[in-house]
């Protein structure tokens, strides 16, 4: 008997400045399609349970000092450990729901003194294209309702207004398919517009070869 055609998965990356409700909602999503019958899997970025992860995750502890090109390779270079992984799984057919990826890299490197975006880009060129890409967008003040920020590395108001600023730059990019969501609604509303987004582009993936990142199809 012929090997039944095998549907890939979607690749879906939720965006956004501190407590937009990436989390919750990458959360909320994977739940929503496994209950539909539809295979899906959370991952995060960055995975400090690498070894490249734990000197990443010392540095935003404030536990290490890295030099600030250097960071930025490792971030990225946590991704690309992933990659297989990434890979494998969406052949697979599994949707892969993703908790920030090179954008947050590019935002937040570019957002320091002397980093340009293209220099930030071209270590994560030719990474796995996403299908979707959420940016879940809150005004800062709305933000600071949900409460205080943490001790982290880059938890600071003038730090993420920077990198609200470098987001902006990014979604400009036509080679991406970004979708704003208003991240001001309450968990269900963001959840739903969420949701809707992801089965749309869950069924135009099945079709469609893995893009890479920034490079046109
Ligand atoms: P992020 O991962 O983007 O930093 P989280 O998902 O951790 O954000 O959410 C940050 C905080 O805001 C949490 O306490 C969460 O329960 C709360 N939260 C998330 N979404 C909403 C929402 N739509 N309305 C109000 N509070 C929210
Ligand atoms: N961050 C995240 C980067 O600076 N570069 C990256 O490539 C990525 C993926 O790490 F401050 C920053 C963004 C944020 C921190 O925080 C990770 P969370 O709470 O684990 O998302
Ligand atoms: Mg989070």
């Amino acid at each position: 008997m012929a090997a039944m055609a095998s549907k890939r998965g979607a690749l879906i990356v939720l965006e956004g400045v501190d407590r937009a409700g990436k989390t919750t909602q990458c959360k909320k999503l994977v739940q929503a399609l496994l209950q539909s019958g539809l295979p899906a899997e959370m991952m995060r970025f960055p995975d400090r349970s690498t070894t490249i992860g734990q000197l990443i995750s010392a540095y935003l502890e404030k536990k290490s000092e890295l030099e600030d090109h250097t960071v930025h390779l490792l971030f990225s270079a946590n991704r690309w450990e992933l990659v297989p992984v990434m890979k494998k799984k969406l052949e697979q057919g599994i949707t892969l729901v993703v908790d920030r990826y090179a954008f947050s890299g590019v935002a937040f490197t570019s957002a320091k003194p002397g980093f340009s975006l293209d220099w930030c880009m071209k270590p994560d060129t030719g990474l796995p294209q996403p299908d979707l890409v959420m940016f879940l967008q809150l005004n800062p003040d709305e933000a600071a309702l949900r409460g205080q920020f943490g001790a982290e590395r880059y938890e600071t108001s003038a730090f993420q207004k920077a990198v609200q600023e470098k987001f902006e730059q990014l979604m400009k990019d036509q080679t991406v398919n970004w979708k704003i969501i208003n991240a001001s609604q309450n968990i269900e509303g963001v959840h739903d517009d969420i949701r809707t987004h992801s089965l749309n582009v869950i069924n135009k993936a099945q079709t469609m070869p893995l893009g890479e990142l920034w490079k046109r199809a």
